[in-house]
C-alpha cells in the first residue's frame, strides 16, 4: 500500500489558508462544516450544562429568570439552527454523497462554497445577537411574545436565522441535482446506498420546507415593525404563527432524523456481513417521512384554538407517519437477525440509536393521543421526547457514522477502546439526564422554568448527573480523533473490511475521488456474493474485493 505521504490528497493538496476557505473540494468543505457545527455543539453544551446546574436545587438561584430563558433560548437555537440541521447533510452527505454516486464532486460545487459561507454570515449574526442582549422567546419564538413583548432583541437573531436557511435550502438543491444528474454508468436508483436515499428525501424537505420557516421569521421581524400579522391589538392571529413555524418545524424534525437513519442503514448490515434486509422498504420509507412529515404538524397544536375535527385529523396523520419508522427499526433489526454481528465501535452507536430513537418514537405516539397530550403538553415530558429523537436519536447516528467514516475522512484509524467507552458513557449519561424528565414530566413539572416545587428535585439532581456523564462522553471523541491525526495508524483503504463504493478508493482520498470513473455491476451490501468470493471463511472482505 502507498504510504500516506506520498501521495496527493484532498488534504494535502493546499497548506494555505486560502485555500481551504476558497475550496470548492466537498470533502474540504465538509471539514469546514464539521469545524464550525462541532464549534456550535459546544456553545449549546455550555448553555445546557448552565441550564442543567440551575436545575439541580429547586430555588433559582444560580441564573435569575431572565437569563434563565436566554439560555435555554440560545440553547434550542444553537443546537437545532447552528448544529443538528446541518450536522450530518453539511458533513458526512457533503464528504460522501458525491463518492457514493461516483462523482468527482456536487453538481455545484461553488454553490457548495457559498453555502458555507451563508451559514457563517448567520451564525455570526447570532453569536453577535447573544453577545449584545441574547434573546429570550424560546427557540419557538412564539407570538404575540416575539413580536410584542420580548424586551430583547428579536430581529437581529431573526434575521441570522433567516440567512441560515438559504444555507440549508442551497445544499438541499446540490444533493438533488447531484442524485438525479451524476450517477456512475450502472448506478441506477436502486442500486444506490441507503445513506443516499436518506440525503436525497432529507434534501427534498430542505428545499420545500426552509422557504416557508424564512418567509414566517421574515413575518415576525415586519410585526415588529407594527405590521400586525400576528399581533392581536393589530388584528393578527398569533396561532397563525404557530401554523407556519410548525409547517417547517415539524419537517425539520425529519431533516435533523433522516440522514441519521441513512447512516444506521450503511452500519448495520457493514457490521452484521448481511444484504440489508427490506433495501426497496427502507428507501421508500425514507419518501414516505418526507411527505407524510409535511401533514402532521397541527399535533404541536392539539391544545390551542384548532378545532377538534382537525385534532383528530392530525392525531391520526400522526400515528400514520410512525409507520414507516417503525419499517425501519424492523428492517435494521430484521437484518441483524442470524447474521454475524461484531461490535466495533460505529456498531455500538448504531445498536444505541436503534434503542432511544424506539423510546423517542414511541413516546410520540403518547403525545399524539389528544387526552393525554392535555396532561404532558408543555411538561418535561416533551423535553424529555424530543432529547430521545434529537440527541439519542439523531446525534446517536452523527456519532455512528463520524466514527465509521472517520478512518476514510482523516485517514487515520482511531483507538477502538475509548471509543467504545465514549459510546457506553453517551448512552448511560443520555438515559441519566433524560429518563428522568419523562417521570418528572408526567407528574407535572412544567418546562421552561428555572424555578420548581422540592418534590422534583430528586428527578432533577438525577438529570443533571446524567448529563455531566453525558457530556464526558461527547468530549471524548474530540480528543481520540484529534490525537489519531497526529498518532493513529494510516487506515488503508478499507480498514472495516466492508463493501460500499468510498472504501475502494484511498484515505484520505484523492481530490478528484476517483482516478476513473467507476462502473457499478452488482448491488450494494452484497456481502452473501462477497463471502461466497472470498471462500466464506472470514467474511471480511480485504480492499480490492470491495466493490459495488
Ligand atoms: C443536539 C443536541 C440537543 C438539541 C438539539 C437540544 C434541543 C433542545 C431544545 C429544542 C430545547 C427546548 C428549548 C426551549 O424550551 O425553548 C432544549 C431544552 C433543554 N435541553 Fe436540550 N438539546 C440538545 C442537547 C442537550 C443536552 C446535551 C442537554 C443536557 C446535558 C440538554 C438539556 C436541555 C435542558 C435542560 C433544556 C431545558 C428545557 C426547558 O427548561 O424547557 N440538551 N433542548
Ligand atoms: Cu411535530
Amino acid at each position: 500500500m502507498e504510504a500516506t505521504q506520498d501521495r496527493v490528497t484532498y488534504i494535502n493538496a493546499g497548506h494555505t489558508v486560502r485555500s481551504w476557505l476558497l475550496t470548492i473540494d466537498h470533502k474540504r468543505i465538509a471539514l469546514l462544516y464539521l469545524v464550525s457545527i462541532t464549534f456550535m455543539f459546544l456553545l449549546g453544551g455550555m448553555m445546557a450544562g448552565a441550564i442543567r446546574l440551575e436545575l439541580l436545587t429547586p430555588p433559582g438561584d444560580l441564573l435569575d429568570s431572565d437569563t434563565y430563558n436566554k439560555a435555554f433560548t440560545l440553547h434550542g437555537i444553537i443546537m437545532i439552527f447552528f448544529f443538528l440541521i446541518p450536522s450530518i447533510p453539511a458533513t458526512l452527505g457533503n464528504f460522501l454523497v458525491p463518492i457514493m454516486v461516483g462523482a468527482k464532486d456536487l453538481a455545484f460545487p461553488k454553490i457548495n462554497l457559498l453555502s458555507w459561507y451563508i451559514y457563517i454570515i448567520g451564525a455570526t449574526i447570532g453569536i453577535i445577537a447573544t453577545l449584545t442582549g441574547g434573546l429570550d422567546t424560546g427557540w419557538t419564538l412564539y407570538t404575540p411574545y416575539s413580536t410584542a413583548f420580548a424586551t430583547t432583541n428579536v430581529i437581529l437573531p431573526a434575521t441570522g436565522l433567516f440567512i441560515t436557511g438559504f444555507s440549508s435550502i442551497l445544499t438541499g438543491f446540490n444533493f438533488i441535482v447531484t442524485i438525479h444528474k451524476m450517477r456512475a454508468p450502472g448506478l441506477t436508483w436502486f442500486r444506490l446506498p441507503l445513506f443516499v436515499w436518506a440525503q436525497y428525501a432529507t434534501s427534498l424537505v430542505m428545499v420545500l420546507g426552509t422557504p416557508v420557516i424564512a418567509i414566517t421569521i421574515l413575518m415576525v421581524i415586519l410585526d415588529r415593525c407594527g405590521f400586525g400579522i400576528f399581533d392581536p391589538k393589530a388584528g393578527g392571529d398569533p396561532v397563525l404563527f404557530q401554523h407556519l413555524f410548525w409547517f417547517y418545524s415539524h419537517p425539520a424534525v425529519y431533516i435533523m432524523i433522516l440522514p441519521a437513519m441513512g447512516v444506521i442503514s450503511e452500519v448495520i448490515p457493514a457490521f452484521t456481513r448481511k444484504k440489508i434486509f427490506g433495501y426497496g422498504f427502507i428507501a421508500a420509507s425514507s419518501l414516505a417521512i418526507a411527505i407524510i412529515g409535511f401533514l402532521v404538524w397541527g399535533h404541536h397544536l392539539f391544545t390551542t384554538t384548532q378545532s377538534m375535527y382537525a385534532a383528530t385529523v392530525f392525531s391520526v396523520l400522526t400515528f400514520a407517519v410512525a409507520i414507516p419508522s417503525a419499517v425501519k427499526v424492523f428492517n435494521w433489526a430484521a437484518t441483524m437477525y442470524k447474521g454475524s454481528v461484531s461490535f466495533e465501535s460505529p456498531m455500538i452507536f448504531a445498536i444505541g440509536f436503534m434503542g432511544l430513537f424506539l423510546i423517542g418514537g414511541l413516546t410520540g405516539l403518547f403525545l399524539a393521543i389528544l387526552g393525554l397530550d392535555l396532561h404532558v403538553q408543555d411538561t418535561y415530558f416533551v423535553v424529555a421526547h424530543f432529547h430521545y429523537i434529537m440527541v439519542g436519536g439523531a446525534i446517536m447516528g452523527y456519532m455512528a457514522g463520524l466514527h465509521y467514516w472517520w478512518p476514510k475522512i482523516s485517514g487515520k484509524k482511531f483507538p477502538e477502546v475509548p471509543a467504545k467507552v465514549a459510546a457506553l458513557l453517551i448512552f448511560i449519561g443520555f438515559n441519566g439526564t433524560f429518563f428522568p424528565q419523562f417521570i418528572a414530566g408526567y407528574a407535572g413539572m412544567p418546562r421552561r422554568y428555572h424555578y420548581y416545587p422540592p418534590e422534583y428535585q430528586v428527578l432533577n439532581v438525577l438529570s443533571t448527573m446524567g448529563a455531566g456523564i453525558l457530556g464526558i462522553g461527547y468530549l471524548m471523541p474530540l480528543c481520540y480523533f484529534m490525537w489519531s491525526l497526529k498518532y493513529g495508524e494510516d487506515a488503508g483503504k478499507n480498514p472495516w473490511g466492508v463493501l460500499g463504493l468510498e472504501w475502494t478508493i484511498d484515505s484520505p482520498p484523492h481530490p478528484h475521488n476517483f482516478h476513473t470513473t467507476p462502473i457499478i455491476t452488482s448491488d450494494p451490501y452484497d456481502y452473501p456474493e462477497m463471502a461466497e468470493a472470498l471462500g466464506a471463511h472470514t467474511g471480511h472482505a480485504p480492499a480490492e474485493v470491495a466493490h459495488v
